[in-house]
Formats: structure tokens, sequence, C-alpha cells
């Protein structure tokens, strides 16, 4: 019985028969040569995986000349007669190759790197293979991450609340660090590694500034200290207003001499704490946040402020692009772009821009950026939330990876057909150096850390499309559920099936054809489209979805708000030709009347209705795959997942009666027969 801690590092002992056998007699020893920290975290992965998997005490030995070993080595460190095997050139210290070597008379499987850390990647992947089973007879891997940066941002706060976290209180456990090191520190940074994460940025963006004080950087010292042998880079957020609140200054003004050499020492005492501190994440001027823009200076100075600070230690400024105010208030969507585009090749070397996903906020669906694409001169990269804030928390089973892949494969056109997003976040579209992508993390303290015991496979979605953001949501749903729960292609199939099909369901029972943050205030769980008594406009879900007797969506053409000029041309016109717009996209770009006739001959009321039906009904179609998956998964997880399904139908029945019912009393039109009728 599972309570799913270990994650996807579940190294049970190998079932199928034939497979063991292989893998035994390919594996008699392992030769392991190095030495060092990374080193030491190699030999324990192995140790406890190949013990796992294979079900055998792991033999380490000298390189043994007649085959049939697994050789973990850096390249330079390998046996003269394996080297020529391998072409080192193409790889970098975190890339890594695992191949079958054929001698004369002897067969190894050869896992190599230039450096440690990539031999640690590498080691993972071998141990993958042998958890889904593949053959070892003709392998002929060569991984290297697309991406430079990434990053799991926690929101945790120091007192372990978490700001969107569903599974618990924050596992950073700020009372007894730095003496006490929890078992959890150490898992986290083994399965991290295990997806090629190389970065945390530890605490929230709202977060006060207490973390850059003494007291609280001994903490992270402590923590940077376990997570150096796996390759992760402890990041911190900085809160602008730092200098006034733990500096005594009384300014924060970017140009202040005495503020610029408070963020001069400050980097100065973390760096000589922790040498190979990550660098700053800023979240300024953004939901009351403090910011440069409060002394009249813009986000540019505020970044190179503290780009200056981190330089001389190679650290890196993760500035943010979600702002947005009050003050502008014909459509919260177009802020970012209109505050950051100007300053494009402006930034210091060191500095990323981390853009959301979306312009408004991981809605269950919403087009790409336009930022994306639009600074080519500026690293910008990806901030995605793994954790499900508007999507039903670790209560409803969404797959995540599906939503990420839809963003990164989206076109922007900035450079012509095919300017994928997914190029300017590997830097691929114009040549940039430093690439990233940030998850916002959905780890907590629960048993299994996620909450959901699905929410397991959005961490690992992450982790594995920041290595390589062209993945497929489906390879990534077949690797977790082998990994995971099982082999067997009789539930590997159906419930690769279920995953992928649970985001669009989602999308249809909470926001259909364009619809977006229609949720309800403060909490973004249920449904609010009513809500309109905030004090801020753009926090009131009338404000997104504009209904009224004649119809309903927001007009972001240029007879409306004209959002959709932040897009490339060829996007624009795309997306504001009723013709070619995806109805996916319909009502975040237009306001339509309700007989409006959609593709299927329907009318906009009818077919608002049919979506929201159909979310439901694939919740039914989940409910039923996961009971006949009983045979195959531990009762207790699949007892969890099975009741957490039931709540989901309970919510997605509740949205599409509250939605429904609301948007009636402007339509004054009768439901459509299909659609079962609010009881
Ligand atoms: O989505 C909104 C959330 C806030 C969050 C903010 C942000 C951390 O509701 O909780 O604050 O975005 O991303 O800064």
């Amino acid at each position: 019985m599972s309570n799913g801690y270990e994650l996807w590092l579940n190294y049970t002992k190998v079932m199928d028969q034939n497979l063991l056998a292989e893998y035994r007699s390919k594996i008699q020893s392992v030769y392991l040569e190095g030495s060092g920290e990374t080193h030491a975290a190699i030999k324990k992965e192995l140790k406890m995986g190949l013990g796992g998997l294979l079900d055998t005490e792991v033999v380490f030995h000298k390189y043994n000349g007649t085959g049939n070993q697994l050789i973990v080595s850096k390249y330079n460190e390998l046996p003269q007669e394996l080297k020529g095997n391998f072409n080192m050139d193409d790889l970098s210290g975190e890339g890594y190759k695992i191949k079958t070597v054929q001698l004369k008379n002897a067969s190894y499987v050869v896992v190599t790197s230039n450096a440690d850390i990539g031999l640690l990647y590498g080691t993972f992947n071998f141990l993958r293979l042998l958890q889904m089973n593949s053959s070892l007879s003709n392998l002929d891997i060569t991984e290297i991450p697309k991406v430079d940066i990434r990053v799991l941002n926690h929101w945790d706060n120091l007192d372990r609340t978490i700001e969107r976290g569903y599974a618990g209180f924050s596992i950073w456990n700020w009372h007894t660090l730095p003496g006490y090191i929890d078992q959890r520190y150490i898992d986290y940074a083994r399965v991290n590694a295990s997806v090629g994460i190389n970065g945390t940025v530890l605490t929230n963006v709202n977060a006060n500034a207490l973390i850059l004080t003494p007291q609280y950087l001994e903490k992270v010292k402590a923590l940077a200290k376990v997570f150096r042998p796996y390759g992760i880079k402890v990041y911190l957020t900085a809160r602008f207003s730092a200098p006034i609140e733990i500096g005594g200054l009384e300014t924060a003004d970017p140009l202040d001499a005495n503020v610029i050499q408070w963020w001069k020492d400050k980097a100065k005492e973390i760096y000589t704490m922790i040498p190979d501190f990550g660098g700053f994440l800023v979240k300024a001027n953004s939901e009351g946040q403090p910011g440069p823009q409060n002394y009249g200076r813009s986000h540019l100075d505020g970044a190179n402020l503290m780009a200056d600070a981190l330089e001389p230690y190679g650290g890196l400024v993760i500035w943010r692009a979600f702002v947005y105010s009050e003050h502008d208030p014909t459509d919260r969507a177009k802020q970012a772009y209109s505050e950051f585009l100007p300053e494009d090749g402006k930034f210091k070397n060191n500095v990323l821009l981390q853009v959301k996903n979306g312009a408004i906020d991981f809605q269950p669906r919403e087009p790409f950026h336009p930022l994306f694409g639009a600074m080519p001169n500026t690293p910008v990269m990806m901030e995605f939330q793994i954790t499900k804030e508007y999507l039903g928390f670790a209560t409803h089973l969404v797959f995540l990876p599906k939503l990420f892949e839809e963003v990164l494969q989206s076109d922007t056109y900035r450079k012509g057909k095919g300017s994928l997003v997914a190029k300017v976040i590997d830097g691929s579209l114009n040549n940039k150096k430093l690439t990233g992508m940030a998850g916002v993390s959905n780890v907590g303290n629960d048993i299994n850390w996620t909450g959901h015991p699905f929410g397991q496979a959005d961490w690992y979605g992450f982790g594995r499309l920041a290595w390589n953001p062209y993945m497929t949501s489906e390879n990534i749903a077949d690797e977790w559920l082998r990994l995971t729960f099982s082999n067997d292609e009789k539930f590997v199939q159906p419930v690769k099936q279920m995953m992928i099909e649970s985001r669009e369901a989602v999308v249809n029972y909470m926001n259909p054809l364009g619809l977006h943050h229609i949720f309800d205030t403060g909490h973004h769980y249920g449904p609010g489209p009513w809500v309109n008594n905030l004090s801020r406009p753009e926090w009131n879900p009338v404000y997104y979805h504009k209904v009224d007797s004649e119809g309903i969506g927001f007009d972001r053409t240029r007879t409306g708000s004209d959002a959709l000029s932040q897009y490339a041309p060829e996007v624009e016109k795309m997306f504001t030709d009723l013709e070619t717009c995806p109805e996916e996209y319909l009502l975040w770009f237009h306001h339509l009347p309700w007989d409006y006739t959609l593709k299927n001959g329907r009318t906009l009321w009818d077919g608002l209705g049919l979506k929201y039906q159909e979310g439901v009904e694939k919740v039914r179609d989940m409910i039923k795959t996961w009971k006949t998956m009983e045979p195959y998964v531990d009762k207790n997880r699949h007892h969890q997942v099975s009741m957490l399904l039931n709540i989901q139908l309970k919510e997605a029945i509740w949205w599409k009666d509250a939605c429904m019912l609301y948007f009636q009393t402007f339509s004054k039109m009768d439901f459509p027969k299909e659609m079962e009728t609010p009881k």
C-alpha cells in the first residue's frame, strides 16, 4: 500500500520476470568512478534504485573488462577502451549520454557526461529506463537541457502558510532550521534533480523581507547545502522595500546612493554564506507590492539596481512582468506589454523577465502572453502555475502538462510562421543565451507532497518540459503513469487518455468558449460570475464576461479594448476574424450576441450550455475509467482518487448550474434540451 511519498522515484521490484532476468544479467556490477558530493548522491541513488528494482544488493566493482557491467563515469574517467565510443563535444555540463557499448566479447551499458551533474541526471534517466521496463540492448541516448534556468517558485511564507498552496503547509521548517535537516529536504532535492530542475525560489513573491536577514540566511544556507549535490541552486524573493524594512533606511529609491550600497552589501553577505546563490525573484509594483514606481522610477531602474549588486557573483535577477493596476480600467490584459515592451534590450545581462503564460492570470485556458516573442533583446522566461489556483485546487484531477504544451506550441508569428513560444523559451528564436522556465510549486507537507495523487504528474511534467519544452504531454503522462503506478498497458492506456482529456473537461465545466476569471472572489475556487462589488473593477468577474441582454464576451478587437494589437499582425488577424478565431478563444476576444451561430450550427447560448454539459460528462467518464482501474492501483490511492473524482463531478455540476442560471437571467432563453436542467 503506497501513500505516494516516493513520488515517481518508485523503485519497487521489476514485475516482468524475463526483464528482471535480463537486467540482472546485464548489471552484475556497477563501475562508478569519481568523488565528491554529487558522486555520493549518485552512489546512494544507484544503491536505492537498482537495489529496489532488481531486488539485489548492488555490487560496486572496478572495471571488469568482461562486460555485463553498468558503467557510470565522467568521460575523462572512462576506461580507455570505452572512450572511443563517445563524442562528447556536443555536450554541456548538464548533458549526458547513455549507450549500450559492444566490445569484442563484452557488453556494457554506459552512462557518461562531462560533469558530475550530468552524470547524476544520466543516472536518474537510466533508473527511469528500468522503471519503465525498457530494453537495455541498444541504448543510444543523448540528452542536453534546452533551457538554462529550470526553477520552482514556492509561494511559501515564513509562517509556513502557502499562498495558493493546497497540499498542506510549507515543507520549509524555518523554526528548526538550520540545525534540523528534515529527510524531506533531501528527497525534495532528489525528485527535482530526477527531472532536471536546477533551482528553487524558497519564498513567496509576496513574502516580507525577513528572509534576507542574517538569522534567516543561516537557514537558507543549510538548505542550499542539502540541495547543492543535486545541482539545485537556491534563489530568494527580494522585497523591494527591504532596505527600509530590515535595513533601517528611509527610502528604497533605486537611484539613492545608500539604497544602491545596501543591495551591494546584502549581495556580498549572501554570497559569503552561499557562494552559488542563484539570485533574486522580484514582484514589484504589482497587487500592492512596493517597487521602483513608488519613487517615480521604472521597472528597468529597479531590476538593474539589483542586477548590479548581484553581477560580481554571477547572480541573476528574475523580474516578474505580472503587473496591472486599477488606473488602466480598459483592459488589464494590456498592461504588462505596454510597460515592458519599451524596455527591450535595456536590462542588464543578468536580468530575466518572467512572464506568466497568459496576460490575465493562470486561467484554465488563456491565449499566450503577447510579450512572448515581442522582446527579442531581453531574456523572457516562462512562468507556469503548477499549483491549481484557478483549476480546482488539489481537489480536481486536471493534467496541466496539456495546458503547458498548448502554450509552448502556440505560434507567436514574431519571425514568421513557426515562431513558437517554445522557441522563445529555449532561446532559439532570437539566439538568446540565457533562458528559463519557472513553475509555481504545488508542493506542501501532505504525505504525498501534492494533495491530489495526480498533482504529482504536474510537478513531474513541469520538470520534463523545462528540460525539453518540445516534449508532448502524452509522453509525459505515459512516463509518469509507468513510474508512479504500473507498466501494465491495460492501465497506462486508458488512464493516459483520461489525463489528456481532463484539461478540456475543466475548461468546459468552468470557463468554456473563452470565458475567463469568473471565479468567486479571493479563493478562486468555485463560480462567481455575478460578483460585482469589489473595490477594483478588474477584480470583478463581470469585468471579464461583460454579459448583458444582447450577449456575452470581452471585445478585445479594434472595436473594443484593442488588446489584440499587441500580437503579431498574423495572430491579431486570426483572432479578430470570427471565421478563423478558434472557438476555444471566442469570448476571450469577442462580445457576441446570444443567437450568434457557432461552427456546429447551434446558437452561442445553446453552445455554452452544451460545453458546460460536455465538461460534466467528461468527469463522469473519468469516474467510470478509474473504477475499472482497481486491479492496477493500490487500494489507498485508488480510493483517494475515487473520492476526489466524486467531488469533482459534484462541483462540475455546480459550475454548470451556477453559471448557466446566472447567464440565463440575461439571455432569457431556455436551456438547450441536451443540457441537464439545474435542480
Ligand atoms: O494569481 C494571482 C494570485 C496571487 C498571486 C499573484 C501573483 C502571489 O491570486 O495570490 O500572488 O497572482 O502571481 O503575484
